[in-house]
């Protein structure tokens, strides 16, 4: 903390992660000796620079880029970039550090990293954005490549920016290789890495949930955020039979307590990944609630899905959720849960999922994507979520394995923190002291 004051949201992470670590570290020493905690905190690198740019009447705008390279012990760094106007060094640190436990927790071989900028896509063109990413990428392609450090999507990062990332960065390196995933499937991307983190935060869901012999057939599940995770969590939801009930945006949320259908789930696909309008039109077109600038948390549920941002969810909401008879929080967004409403829920004993566990089947398929570019070949759609489905289960096992604390309590946050920690604590230990 007195090395970076002001970065409040780093702190929280390593805070929680320190917090669930702390017996586990006094059990064995040698990483207390090696002080491998005090140097995952420290990025191996923070890369920071200008992006200047020009819109569509021609004024020229400077945003600030960053690519923090946090942990590249098991694999080269893995992360996407994220473009919000809130991005700066705390939001970007935080991300970092609990992508390297996430990545560490596939089982596959990738280090932490990640980046973006403070650049906001929000209103703008198509031309502008693509303008945006060529400057950004023309700086970014230097420190990066498929052996070294590879990025992919996060807020404000989709299909399109990745595009624009893409083909800039193939046009100076001129190489086609898997440097960036979340790429378009007709040209090196994997089938399932748009469904990937909302699919696996349900997955994720399911098996806590069979811990206590329940499943989501007839659940009633309380969803924020309308993005790309919120919509596909959706989409498994209904698919296991259960009943979303919200969705958000940063204006507000809909209820729609008969549930999102099939063909709504469609027309907020439409909405938000064609036109990118706001979830409000939702509630005007099915004559459904909208709350104005509230979150979805008051609503009664079973199992409730922050698939938004961080610290989307406090301890009064979180109190509010288990009043209204919620058993289940899995996150699909990264640190959606303020601290005092994770404590919470750990000491209320219901099913919680954190972010680096629940929501890791995103990256889990970007790492996929990155074998399958290697191998120069795809795979179905049935081979990536059957992998994607294992990964998210042998997780789960993970947790379990290192979180239980009674027959019938696992405490996930403790289980994800050291299971995550100890593969890359011991590969640090073997690489000496770097
Ligand atoms: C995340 O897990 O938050 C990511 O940024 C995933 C990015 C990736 O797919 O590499």
């Amino acid at each position: 903390r007195a090395k970076d004051p002001r970065q409040p949201e780093f702190h929280q992470a390593v805070h929680e992660v320190v917090e669930s670590l702390a017996d586990y570290l006094l059990d064995n020493p040698r990483y207390i000796h090696t002080q491998i905690l005090e140097r995952m905190v420290e990025p191996e690198r923070i890369i920071q620079f200008r992006v200047p740019w020009i819109d569509d009447r021609g004024k020229i705008h400077i945003n600030r880029g960053y690519r923090v390279e946090m942990n590249s012990a098991i694999g080269p760094y893995k992360g996407g970039p994220r473009f919000h106007p809130t991005v700066n060094q705390s939001i970007l640190k935080f991300l970092a550090f609990e992508q390297v436990l996430k990545n560490s927790l596939t089982s596959l071989p990738m280090g932490g990293g990640k980046g973006g900028s403070d650049f906001d896509p929000k209103n703008k063109s198509d031309n502008e954005v693509m303008r945006f990413c060529q400057s950004f990428m023309t700086e970014l392609s230097r420190h990066i490549g498929p052996y070294t450090d590879m990025p992919a999507g996060d807020i404000g990062v989709g299909g399109r920016e990745i595009g624009f990332l893409f083909g800039q960065y193939k046009r100076l390196r001129n190489e086609f290789t898997g440097v960036l995933t979340g790429k378009g499937v007709e040209w090196g991307g994997s089938l399932i890495r748009p469904e990937a983190t909302g699919y696996g935060a349900v997955y994720f869901a399911e098996e806590m949930m069979q811990t206590r012999g329940e499943n989501f057939n007839g659940k009633i599940v309380a969803v924020s955020g309308s993005g790309n995770v919120a919509q596909y969590a959706t989409e498994k939801v209904i698919e296991l039979g259960g009943k979303v009930v919200t969705l958000s945006d940063s204006n507000g949320s809909i209820y729609a307590p008969e549930g999102i259908d099939r063909e709504k789930l469609d027309f907020v696909m439409e909405l938000k990944n064609v036109h990118r309008g706001r979830i409000k039109e939702y509630a005007d077109k099915y004559a459904v609630k909208y709350m104005e600038k509230q979150r979805p948390w008051s609503v009664k549920c079973d199992v409730a899905l922050p698939c938004a941002t961080e610290n989307e969810l406090n301890i009064e909401e979180a109190k509010m959720l288990l009043k209204n008879g919620c058993f289940v929080v899995a996150e699909g967004a990264n640190m959606p849960c303020t601290e005092e409403a994770v404590h919470h829920f750990l000491v209320q004993r219901i099913l919680f999922g954190p972010g680096k566990a629940a929501n890791a089947g995103g990256v889990a398929v970007s790492g996929l994507e990155m074998t399958q570019n290697s191998m120069r070949l795809a795979w179905s759609r049935e081979e990536v979520d059957t992998k994607l489905h294992s990964i998210m289960r042998n997780i789960h096992e993970m947790c379990v394995k290192y979180g239980k604390e009674s027959a019938d309590f696992t405490n996930y946050v403790k289980g994800a923190n050291i299971a995550g920690f100890v593969k890359v604590a011991n590969s640090m230990m073997a690489q000496g002291l770097v």
